[in-house]
């Protein structure tokens, strides 16, 4: 490798504590017409206490439908006659009853959930609740059944947690709503009960096809192992988030929707700067060693994914030890291909080792990851959807190409007003190429080109894969070498597919670089 020499362990690839991490001042917490504060802002910085911002709930299609508002009804019919009812009065009727009771059963969740979504009586199964009551040992089904009635008390709180209106983050448009744990955790206890109206149907003409699901439902049935595991990692939360007052996680979340106007994209082909700094690993993972870092969510374009499915590989592993990502789904409409979430603040409360089949969650965990100015946690994670590629050969053109560097640029984009010196690493690794089949080395490269327009540093983790690990600081070292520049790269891409186009034959991409830059230095 590299002539047998070892010098390109060195040079611009670098260890990961050389990254940048997180350490911007913040400007003072405000709210504005691109900033939606849920709490209020004045009794946050006198009081330091987080109370909800007066306000009222919109029924309208640009703000969450919420549960307790009076145009939130269900249809009653009796023997004699069909009238509408406040939903509320029916949720509360049910759930209070299940936050008297010291101990719930699964039978009982499934009884009040039907009772205020009556249409779903004979559709909705309940089974994985049920067998994973069943499964489970007594000392945690005891545990779980007093959690099962202590959601269904923060779920009542709904009225007193959230007073404003939440706006929904549609496509387009650039937003940030900025809300305390509590109240997530209490918007997060409605899915959990199953609340938000008009959240049911997915069907593509329903009014929020073109939105992930909330309400757990879906949760709740097809039993398999993994919802054993969903299960934990949910309870615990829940568990962590109905204790006293006091010992309650007191900070903010922001979820921020961003997006780059096809005008100001990078104009690939001409771009003249060379690749950042970059660590390459086999070993670690992008939440656990990109501390301080921007990581990087393997996301659907529905964020969250399968989360409340059966889904359990990283988008999902992710959402289910941070919680808090799943209210995005309440509020995110379907990522377009200029787009991307970002998420800072959210807490870790539980661990986990393996993987999709093999994923257990194994207890709790102690988040000390330190608090900015506006009391959100220190981490920071974008949603970049990648493409799903059916067969491999798809992604060698460069409109897919372009869609995935645009994709990922519009992750990687620090704020305009925050000097690029201030940008923390990313932490990323084989971005869409699990569930979605892409190839590693294609997105390495990808990655690597935006994050250098971006001008942002990478630690790249190859999850287990040293050969992979190889290849990719054998070619960003061979590539910085000869200052190729991001322009040059892109143009090679092209070749490579257009190769590809017209042979048919898999050459390897990285050799293929190294080829043709072979030629073109031998020719001056
Ligand atoms: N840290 C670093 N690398 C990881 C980690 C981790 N924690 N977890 C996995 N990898 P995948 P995709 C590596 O399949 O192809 C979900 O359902 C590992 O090599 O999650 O973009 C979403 O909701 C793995 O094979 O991402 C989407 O619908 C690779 O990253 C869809 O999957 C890709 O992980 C996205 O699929």
């Amino acid at each position: 490798a590299a002539g047998g020499s070892d010098d390109w362990k060195t040079e611009n690839s670098c260890q990961l504590k050389d990254l940048k991490r997180d350490h911007l001042q913040l400007e003072k917490l405000h709210f504005s017409p691109f900033h939606t504060v849920l709490v209020d802002v004045d009794r946050f910085w006198i009081e330091k206490r987080f109370v909800a911002k007066e306000g009222r709930h919109i029924w309208d299609k640009n703000f969450v439908k919420m549960p307790c508002v009076d145009e939130s009804v269900v249809t009653k019919e009796t023997f004699m006659s069909t009238g509408k009812q406040p939903r509320w009065d029916s949720i509360k009727k049910q759930l209070s009853r299940l936050a008297k009771s010291s101990s719930v059963t699964a039978s009982e969740v499934e009884t009040a959930i039907k009772k205020f979504n009556p249409k779903y009586q004979d559709q909705w199964s309940f089974d994985a609740l049920h067998t994973f009551f069943k499964v489970v040992a007594e000392s945690e089904r005891s545990t779980y059944s007093h959690t099962l009635s202590r959601i269904a008390h923060l779920a009542l709180m709904l009225p007193h947690s959230c007073k404003k209106g939440i706006p929904l983050l549609r496509q387009g448009q650039k937003h940030s709503i900025t809300l305390s744990q509590r109240q997530i955790a209490c918007l997060l206890a409605n899915a959990f009960y199953c609340t938000f109206p008009h959240r049911n149907t997915t069907h593509a003409r329903s009014e929020y096809a073109n939105y992930p699901t909330i309400n757990f439902q879906s949760l709740f049935g097809n039993w398999s192992d993994r919802k054993a595991q969903k299960f934990r990692a949910i309870f615990h939360y829940f568990s962590v988030m109905t204790r006293e007052e006091e010992a309650l996680p007191k900070g903010l979340v922001t979820f921020t929707r961003c997006g780059i106007e096809d005008r100001d994209l990078p104009q690939w082909r001409s771009r003249a700067e060379m690749l950042t700094k970059l660590h390459v690993s086999s070993k670690g993972t992008i939440e656990k060693d990109g501390v301080g870092m921007l990581q990087v969510d393997f996301a659907c374009n529905m964020v969250g994914g399968g989360v409340l499915g059966s889904g359990l590989v990283q988008e999902e592993i992710l959402f289910l030890i941070n919680p808090e990502l799943i209210v995005a789904r309440l509020f995110t409409e379907k990522l377009g291909d200029t787009e991307c979430l970002k998420i800072t603040g959210s807490q870790q409360y539980s661990e986990y080792s393996g993987y999709s089949d093999s994923f257990k969650w194994t207890g709790p965990h102690e988040d000390t990851t330190q608090r900015d100015e506006w009391e959100r946690r220190r981490r920071q994670i974008v949603a970049i959807d990648a493409l799903n590629f059916k067969y491999p050969r798809e992604q060698f053109n460069m409109k897919k190409v372009n869609r995935e560097l645009n994709k990922a640029y519009c992750g990687f984009k620090g704020e305009d007003n925050v000097p690029p010196d201030y940008y923390p690493a990313i932490a990323t690794g084989n971005w869409g190429c699990g569930a979605f089949g892409g190839d590693p080395k294609l997105k390495a490269l990808i990655q690597m080109m935006a994050a250098a327009v971006a001008k942002r540093e990478m630690a790249y983790f190859t999850f287990k894969n040293n050969d992979l690990q190889m290849d990719i600081v054998m070619i960003h070292h061979f590539l910085t070498k000869h200052h190729v520049t991001v322009g040059r790269l892109y143009k090679m891409l092209d070749e490579y597919c257009d190769d590809i186009y017209r042979h048919s034959r898999a050459t390897d991409l990285y050799e293929f670089i190294k080829q043709s830059l072979r030629v073109t230095t031998s020719k001056h």
